[in-house]
């Protein structure tokens, strides 16, 4: 009983997936990722939550964007532009590569969560970075101009369309990786659930099939990090969606969220005040995570709590 399961989407969650990465010995950190944002685009397929997991756990994430390489260069966007090409999902240069060699390598018959295995291996991870599945499972939107492609809605629309539901298409029919089973049935240490978006990046893992029971089945104490400090989230969409799909903007509702499901949940401090509002045991911190101290810290305070939690008997 050592390692550490972490289920996470995209930029926010790749914080603290590095946090608990810097603080975890080596290869006891397994990343179960959202694979539902994946999509074709210009021939090649991309799978962004993926890549922001690799690009951050090999230190090669670019600071500013959160997603991409850092030190990019941007002359295939620049050229496509001059020929009048779609350019509004931009791929760096240097990024190209990856989803070039992907696409390839899943041309010739390799499943994603050995092409994501090699890939890993070769930028020196010590994480087992894992999709939830190999399967296809596509995130479509429900909004007000219609039901809209995830990074139509998210990228090219900037998430400005109101939000009405999401579904989760080819869901029902997936199959967890059985990395991602491994790691759940080998009793972990931990679950936590990443301060990542619920609806858009953790809902489609939660929606695979035997997900919900696995997590359940582990024994090990499932903790979730709030994504909303003080009604806001640090980056990305989950206020202004949780206000479209008439929800309380609070940690409240992304702990009732995940009832039934996670046994402890850490706030921000700023929300401390909301603590004796929860009906299950919470842990407070500064959850912002601008330094490597700051995700070493949240790391820190999720595992500390989910042992505490285990030595309670909570679970
Ligand atoms: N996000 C953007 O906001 N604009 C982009 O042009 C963009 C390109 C991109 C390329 C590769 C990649 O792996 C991710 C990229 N992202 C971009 C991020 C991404 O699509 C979203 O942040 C996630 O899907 C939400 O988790």
């Amino acid at each position: 009983m050592s390692a550490v399961v972490c289920l996470s989407g995209g930029v926010g969650g790749a914080k603290l997936l590095l946090g608990l990465q810097r603080i975890l010995p080596a290869g006891e950190l397994t990343a179960i990722i959202n694979t539902g944002d994946d999509f074709d685009h210009l021939g090649l397929r991309i799978c962004p939550d993926i890549d922001t997991a690799l690009y951050t756990l090999a230190g090669l994430a670019n600071p500013e964007l959160g997603w991409g390489r850092r030190d990019e260069t941007w002359t295939f966007m620049q050229t496509l532009e001059q020929l009048g090409g779609e350019t509004w999902f931009r791929l760096g240069d240097g990024d190209l590569a990856l989803h070039i060699e992907r696409t390839r390598r899943l041309g010739d018959g390799q499943l994603l969560d050995s092409i994501t295995r090699v890939i890993a291996a070769t930028l020196g991870i010590a994480t087992t970075v894992v999709p939830m599945t190999n399967d296809a499972v596509r995130t479509r939107v429900m909004t007000d101009l219609g039901e809209l492609d995830f990074q139509h809605y998210f990228v090219r629309l900037r998430c400005e369309p109101a939000l009405q539901s999401c579904r989760f298409v080819g869901a029902e029919t997936a199959t967890i990786t059985s990395a991602a089973s491994a790691a759940l049935t080998q009793s972990p240490r931990a679950i936590v659930i990443a301060p990542s978006n619920p609806y858009l990046s953790i809902d489609p893992i939660l929606a695979l099939p035997g997900m919900r029971e696995l997590l359940r089945a582990s024994g090990a104490p499932v903790i979730a990090v709030t994504p909303l400090i003080g009604g806001n989230a640090v980056k990305g969409p989950t206020a202004k969606i949780m206000r479209e799909l008439k929800r309380e903007i609070s940690p409240l509702a992304i702990a009732e969220h995940y009832r039934g499901l996670v046994d402890g949940f850490v706030l921000d401090e700023c929300d401390s005040a909301l603590a004796a509002q929860l009906a299950i045991p919470c842990a407070i911190t500064n959850t912002l995570m601008r330094s490597l101290a700051d995700r070493e810290r949240v790391a820190d305070v999720a595992l500390e709590f989910a042992d505490s939690l285990r030595a309670r008997g909570a679970r």
